[in-house]
């Protein structure tokens, strides 16, 4: 008797037992099935978003209408390490948005971007001769002295650049992506970043040196948070973290002109402007030290009379920088009196003139403080 009753609890344990297994086995599968579901649904949210994200910015690709034949992507005369880097970054993102793109240069690639390209594996960019008929997108650079040759009869389909807005007009509705930051590549990482789309690594080392070269390692007065978190996720994209390395050799590369002609330094880094009817045009010579600052500034008298004459230009000026310590330093040159004349009324209260040109505080670049202080000169003293 006493067994029995033993033996019936038994089953009604087990049985209850069996249920809950049953139970938790059936909540198991709906709960999980519910997380997947829940999961794919994200996913696909996910993947709508980004079908949209790339849709809305491609609009105004779209909008231009049909481009007809290729779209040649370049940055300024005197190829800088930004302009070159700058636009092999912007043909590929135009190339991955499935547009006929290719990136071209006007002029020698100096030895630093040569350096980098090395480094990033990526072939020079072919040079563009004559821009006209074709379809351009001009990065770097708004000025049409700083442009291709033939530019007036071509198509520009977009400007994307950190500079002032320059001198080139187009008449026809354009893309114009200008911002203040420390460089170009820093604006097409951003926009790269706006459309969701992945970046070569070869793309993403191009692009660190692009930044680092016109940033000089994120240190000079034009550094942004934009382009220290580009340098960040562009390093991760690339596999590459000695930057400091990179950095150095970039220097060393760029400080060494062998094989060049005195014409061929100055115009190493060279750009022109146009302001208040004066033509004139600023070559940056990087130098490793005052003393041979002060030898490339010998040799750079009858390169600037030369250039002056060959490019037409009403003035030209050397800015060879040089660096003490952690500083980089100015000595600004003018090719003449009346080039004197504008370094005089800009800087003559600030800088120390050594009979021939100015010395200058540290962190002076091009473009933020020697152009926009010739530009009040010139528009405060018209030339005649
Ligand atoms: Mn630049």
């Amino acid at each position: 008797m006493l067994n029995v009753e033993m033996k019936a609890e038994e089953n009604k344990t087990l049985s209850k037992n069996r249920w809950l297994v049953i139970v938790l086995i059936v909540a198991l599968i709906v709960g999980s099935s519910c997380y997947l579901l829940g999961k794919s649904q994200g996913a696909s949210k996910y993947i709508k978003e980004q079908e949209l994200n790339i849709a809305l910015n491609k609009c105004e690709l779209e909008a231009l209408g049909d481009i007809e034949g290729p779209i040649y992507v370049t940055g300024h005369k005197s190829p800088d390490t930004d302009t070159v880097g700058s636009c092999i970054a912007y043909a590929a993102l135009l190339q991955k948005l499935g547009y006929d793109a290719k990136p071209v240069v006007l002029g020698r690639i100096n030895n630093e971007s040569r350096y980098v390209l090395e480094k990033a594996n990526i072939e020079e960019p072919e040079l563009l001769e004559d821009a006209g008929g074709c379809n351009m997108v001009l990065v770097d650079h708004s000025e049409f002295e700083q442009s291709a040759d033939g530019l007036s009869d071509a198509t520009v389909i977009a400007i994307i650049d950190h500079h002032s807005d320059g001198s080139v007009k187009t008449g026809n509705r354009l893309i114009y992506d200008a911002r203040p930051l420390g460089s170009t590549a820093t604006i097409i990482w951003m926009r790269y970043r706006n459309y969701g789309i992945e970046i070569d690594k070869d793309t993403a080392l191009a692009m660190i040196g692009s930044i680092y070269s016109d940033t000089e390692a994120l240190s000079n007065d034009t550094t942004t948070f934009a382009d220290e978190e580009a340098v960040k996720a562009l390093s991760k994209i690339a596999g590459f973290s000695d930057l400091d390395t990179f950095w150095k050799e970039m220097h060393e590369a760029a400080l060494s002109y062998e094989g060049m002609t005195d014409e061929e330094i100055f115009h190493n880094d060279y750009k022109e402007y146009e302001c208040a009817g004066v033509h004139y045009g600023i070559g940056v010579i990087k130098a490793s030290d005052k003393e041979t600052a002060m030898d490339i500034a010998d040799r750079m008298d009858e390169a600037m009379a030369s250039a002056k004459r060959s490019s037409g230009m009403d003035m030209v000026f050397a800015q060879i920088r040089y660096d003490v310590g952690d500083n980089t330093y100015t000595y600004l040159l003018p090719s003449d009196e009346e080039a004197l004349e504008v370094l005089k009324a800009g800087f003559g209260d600030t800088w120390e003139f050594d009979g021939k040109g100015y010395l200058t505080s540290p962190g002076v670049s091009r473009k933020s403080v020697v152009v926009p202080v010739i530009t009040e000169v010139l528009n405060q003293f018209p030339h005649e």
